[in-house]
């Protein structure tokens, strides 16, 4: 029987030692156990391991030492992605919902050390199904328990990967529902007309979102696989907003210094872009995100409405009635105007009710930048230098041409 070598461990079957090392004959992690001993299994610590599942189909792992079980089990080696598709980067991996939920383990087993430098100076982060999130305002439990919340056919689900127009749309979508009357909303702060599902309220965050009235106008930044079931399986209408990721990434940069919740963030713009590119960021990659919600709207039209900021900064009344025909609604002429001048930029960045200047908990360091920072397309020119630029190109056009159905971005006002 051949016998190879990973790390100076001795491991018999027909084992390439490459750094991703690849079992080209069908074994299982238990054909692993048989042949390294507890020392053995430590060196392959933090080592990406693609073995065979029964169904003999390739199974990507990342060996650990750190459980009790060290025999190099299941238990040992943490799945980081059902493909084995050799163009997809590793840090493609991360996003896989059978990966470790460990911090520990995931920065015992990463070699990047802005990721680390992140991941650590993050408040309560935690992992929940390869997505990386804050702790401080979204519990844990509350995550999990979102994945059985019951979901009512009139509810609506404002989703976006941060920073996309997120707030514009809640705002958008809440006078709509108000029929277009802003006297009704204009003295009722935002987060408590649209609700965040998992920023959770301080008591009973689950038993809050069941005794909400209907119509739920309901917001998130989940990844569609982390939705409540329910939504997945489209019960309710969902209106996503995405925004060209140049722009995105320099306005989570602004939000990851403003925010307390996310540690703020003391690392460069390059160390951020790094992360942004690679995905490696609360609430995950920006393409799987995008990617993910856009293929669910272009098969479910009637149930996922896919919009754009830059299309909403340039024709923000077309955009509007396209939410309206969504949701089956109309308001008067005279209202949607006057809903248009108050969704401007300049409008908004002065109504405390959605501008985050007036919360229920100190959450934000405004001496650096407001949270209406600027609001504009283009912001990225003042950021990406002509390598940095390059670089993203590189990585987008590589990324995009994987998603179906033509999704493209305007990246110039
Ligand atoms: S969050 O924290 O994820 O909910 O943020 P989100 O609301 O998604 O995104 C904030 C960015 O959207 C800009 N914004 C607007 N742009 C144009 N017009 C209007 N009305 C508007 N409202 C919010 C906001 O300024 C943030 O972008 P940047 O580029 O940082 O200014």
């Amino acid at each position: 029987m051949k016998t190879s070598k990973i790390n100076g461990v001795g491991v018999n079957s027909n084992i390439n030692c490459d750094n991703m090392c690849n079992l080209k004959t069908p074994v299982t992690a238990n054909h692993i156990s048989n042949v390294i001993s507890k020392t053995e299994c430590s060196k392959l610590n933090g080592l990406h391991l693609s073995l065979k599942n029964a169904n003999n189909k390739n199974e990507d792992y990342l060996a650990f030492n750190g459980s009790k079980n060290h025999t190099g089990e299941r238990d040992n080696l943490y799945s980081m992605n059902g493909t084995n598709d050799e163009d997809e980067e590793t840090d493609d991996k991360l996003f896989d919902n059978r990966y470790t939920n460990d911090i520990n383990v995931l920065l015992r087993g990463e070699s990047d050390n802005i990721f680390k430098n992140y991941i650590q100076a993050i408040p309560k982060i935690q992992m929940y199904k390869g997505i990386l999130l804050q702790g401080f305002l979204v519990p844990q439990k509350l995550i999990k328990g979102l994945e059985g919340l019951q979901i009512r056919p009139d509810d609506i689900i404002i989703a976006s990967y941060p920073k996309s127009g997120t707030t514009w749309t809640e705002e958008i979508v809440s006078i709509l529902y108000n029929n277009g009357n802003l006297e009704k909303i204009k003295s009722k702060n935002l987060i408590d007309r649209v609700i965040h599902l998992e920023v959770g309220r301080p008591l009973f965050p689950l038993t809050f979102l069941n005794n909400l009235k209907s119509p739920r106008l309901l917001a998130t930044h989940l990844p569609f696989h982390l939705l409540p079931a329910q939504v997945r399986d489209l019960k309710c209408k969902i209106i996503y907003v995405a925004r060209n990721p140049k722009d995105n990434a320099v306005s989570y940069f602004h939000h990851h210094k403003i925010a307390s919740f996310l540690g703020n963030y003391k690392g460069s713009w390059d160390e951020f872009l790094h992360l942004f590119s690679h995905g490696k960021l609360v609430y995950g990659s920006w393409f799987h995100h995008v990617a993910k919600y856009w293929e669910e709207s272009i098969n479910n039209p009637d149930k996922i409405l896919f919009l754009k900021y830059e299309d909403m900064k340039r024709d923000l009344e077309k955009e509007v009635r396209k939410i309206l025909g969504f949701l089956n609604m109309e308001i008067t002429p005279e209202r949607l105007n006057l809903l248009i001048d108050h969704c401007s930029f300049e409008s908004m960045k002065n109504n405390n009710m959605v501008n985050r200047e007036v919360l229920p908990i100190k959450v934000f360091d405004f001496s650096h930048t407001k949270f209406m920072r600027k609001g504009i397309i283009g912001d990225w020119k003042n950021y990406f230098d002509e390598t940095q630029n390059v670089e993203f190109e590189r990585i987008y056009q590589q990324k995009m041409k994987k998603i179906k159905n033509n999704l493209t971005f305007d990246f110039e006002p």
